[in-house]
């Protein structure tokens, strides 16, 4: 069979680079889009750049709010499968831009099915949804749960799921609906519950930090390990027609779970560290979510294998290597600097 190529919108975020070794790894050729940025913005994939001959893994700029950019490079690379993973991906931010998030992350899907509308090509599509898309529907959500949004990301990402479902039954477009429910990893953006609470932790740990400012602690939140979940999205291009899926774990665990499992494993008390503050609560919260992934479990045969302590201690390990390594870099830059 040729080798297949890929298309991933969104490579630089953490799902984007951990997509970007799967499918180099099933022998892929992979094209990422970058978008510009004042500073560099690939920390996620350099490693890739470095290993990987330019021949199959490279990257070509774009961004979801330039039509065109994305018409040129559909073009260029005629992929045989789409990973559309790009957006505005932060629920708090998208309340203080709102008019950027819905451009980004709803019509920038508007953007790229027009773009290969025009090609000859019929691409498989992924699209990034969101279990944020059920909002106040009561757990366990599936793919039948009633979506009531609740942020202007959740109502964008509304929005390009019924998109992708009118391309899909109006133009037979091949693209799939992927609903995922939170999924973590050391790559996860510092911004995130997740890794605030473990960076921190190991920060406070190492001496280098004194406190942990967060909003609300009773959030439930169905948390999995984002490497499994980027092979669900491989494998909903796989199956024999386009349709939506649910990817979770089946449990939920609140904010205040995920501290108290991150401070146990640092040997400190959470309760002298922690404190919450207001600026940090939403207009909106969605109070609790926990996903049923039976469908994804019959048709895909994808389960997750990473319980949520284990998803805990990698997060808690990665960052605390991390960190002592900026650490004694920094000491080691110190002492030379000293004449
Ligand atoms: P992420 O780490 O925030 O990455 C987002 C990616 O989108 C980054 O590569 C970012 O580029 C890019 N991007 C943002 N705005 C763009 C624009 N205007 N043009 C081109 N690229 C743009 O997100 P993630 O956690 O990997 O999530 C991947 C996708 O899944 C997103 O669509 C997210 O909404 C969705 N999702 C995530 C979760 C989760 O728990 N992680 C759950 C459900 C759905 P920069 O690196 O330059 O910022
Ligand atoms: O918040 C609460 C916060 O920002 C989780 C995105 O990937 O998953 C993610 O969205 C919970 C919320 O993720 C802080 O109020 C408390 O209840 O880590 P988060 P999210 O909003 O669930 C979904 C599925 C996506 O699609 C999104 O793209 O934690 N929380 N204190 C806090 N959250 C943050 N960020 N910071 C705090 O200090």
């Amino acid at each position: 069979m040729p080798r297949r190529t890929a298309l991933i919108t969104g490579v630089t975020g953490q799902d984007g680079s951990y997509l970007a070794e799967l499918l180099l790894a099933k022998d892929y050729r992979v094209f990422g889009v970058v978008r510009q940025s004042s500073v560099f913005n690939t920390g996620r994939i350099d490693h890739l750049f470095e290993k990987v001959d330019s021949s199959r893994f490279d990257y070509v700029r774009g961004d979801l709010t330039d039509g065109s950019s994305l018409g040129r490079l559909l073009r260029l690379i005629k992929p045989d499968e789409i990973y559309h993973l790009g957006a505005q991906s932060h629920v708090q931010v998208s309340f203080e831009i709102p008019e950027y998030t819905a451009d980004a992350d709803g019509l920038g899907l508007v953007r790229l099915l027009e773009g290969v509308r025009e090609l000859d090509l019929r691409p498989r599509i992924y699209n990034a949804c969101s279990s944020e898309m059920f909002g106040s529907a009561p757990p366990p959500q599936d793919e039948t749960s009633p979506l009531q949004p609740c942020s202007p990301y959740a109502a964008a990402k509304v929005f390009a799921y019924h998109l992708a479902r009118v391309y899909r039954s109006g133009y037979g477009t091949w693209i799939a609906n992927g609903i995922l429910f939170n999924h973590e990893s050391p790559r996860r953006g510092e911004r995130f519950v997740t890794r605030k609470i473990t960076r921190a932790a190991a920060r406070i740990k190492l001496g280098l930090q004194d406190e942990l400012v967060l909003g609300n602690l009773s959030a439930l939140r169905d948390w999995g390990y984002a490497p499994e979940y980027v092979d669900a999205m491989w494998r909903m291009l796989q199956a024999s027609e386009p349709g939506d899926f649910v990817i979770a774990t089946g449990e939920s665990h609140s904010v205040q779970e995920f501290v108290e499992a991150t401070f146990a494993l640092a040997g400190l008390d959470w309760r002298r560290y922690v404190r919450t503050d207001p600026a940090y609560l939403r207009p909106v919260e969605v109070d609790a979510l926990r996903g049923d992934a039976s469908l994804a479990r019959r048709v895909l045969g994808w389960q997750p294998c990473v319980n949520f302590p284990e998803l805990v201690r990698i997060m808690w390990e990665a960052d605390l290597q991390r960190e002592r390594i900026l650490l004694e870099g920094t000491a080691a830059h110190a002492a030379a600097a000293v004449p």
